[in-house]
């Protein structure tokens, strides 16, 4: 990578974590938290949109994050609350969410009477975490089924997150997967780390997560 390149990575990045700023600071004198989820494909974040918005209702809305489809704001939308699908197969294919594509999104919502806005970023372990968004948490979301090695082979996404959310523990009984090893995993990259774990199929945990969310 020669200087200029450099250059402007820097400041597509300071231009980013500055919109990020405002945002935050916006929302945060509206009283709304924002939570963005990070994850791999499939871990299982929309469905846990879905059952919070059986649970919490219209005081959360979702921003969702894909290259195409606008499959994951129709499911949130049957599942009764405000949905906004980013598609950034429409400029380029991104694999990650920018700060100012929240706020436009954001300035096309309603947000009256909304106390959580979550982004649902787009699926991958990489790139998400190196952009901020404006959220007030960082949760990573990592599903039994991905092996306890992730957090190590992936640490940026658990070291920008102050949350994991293990899913899918309903599985657990049907792998060969140790949790212990992967509780110890996510401390040995975040020891700071607070850490739910949760079936959004069986509602194992959930008691936990909507505490948190209150
Ligand atoms: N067994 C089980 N399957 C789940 C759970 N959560 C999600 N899934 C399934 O995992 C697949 C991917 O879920 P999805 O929410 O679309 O993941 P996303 O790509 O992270 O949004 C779907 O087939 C879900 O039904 C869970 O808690 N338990
Ligand atoms: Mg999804």
């Amino acid at each position: 990578m020669d200087k200029t390149e450099v250059k402007v990575m820097k400041n597509i990045l300071s231009a980013n974590d500055k919109i990020a700023e405002e945002l935050r600071n916006d929302l945060t004198s509206k009283g709304i938290a924002f939570i963005n989820l990070m994850s791999s494909p499939g871990s299982g974040k929309t469905t846990l949109m879905e059952r919070t918005a059986r649970e919490l209702g219209n005081k959360i809305c979702v921003i969702e994050g894909d290259i195409q489809t606008t499959l994951d704001a129709e499911r949130i939308g049957k599942a009764g609350i405000q949905a906004y699908q980013i598609n950034t197969g429409a400029f380029g294919g991104d694999c990650h969410l920018e700060s100012a594509w929240i706020r436009s999104a954001i300035d096309e919502m309603d947000l009256t009477g909304i106390k959580t806005l979550f982004v649902e970023n787009i699926g991958n372990l990489v790139c998400p975490a190196e952009f901020d968004v404006g959220a007030h948490t960082n949760a990573v979301v990592l599903s039994v089924t991905e092996g306890e090695d992730k957090p190590l082979k992936y640490p940026l996404a658990f070291q920008t997150s102050s949350l994991c959310i293990i899913s899918k523990i309903d599985l657990l009984p049907y792998l060969d997967i140790n949790m212990e090893d992967i509780k110890e995993n996510i401390k040995k990259v975040n020891p700071k780390m607070k850490v739910i774990e949760l079936s959004a199929k069986t509602g194992a945990g959930f008691e936990e997560w909507i505490n948190f969310l209150k």
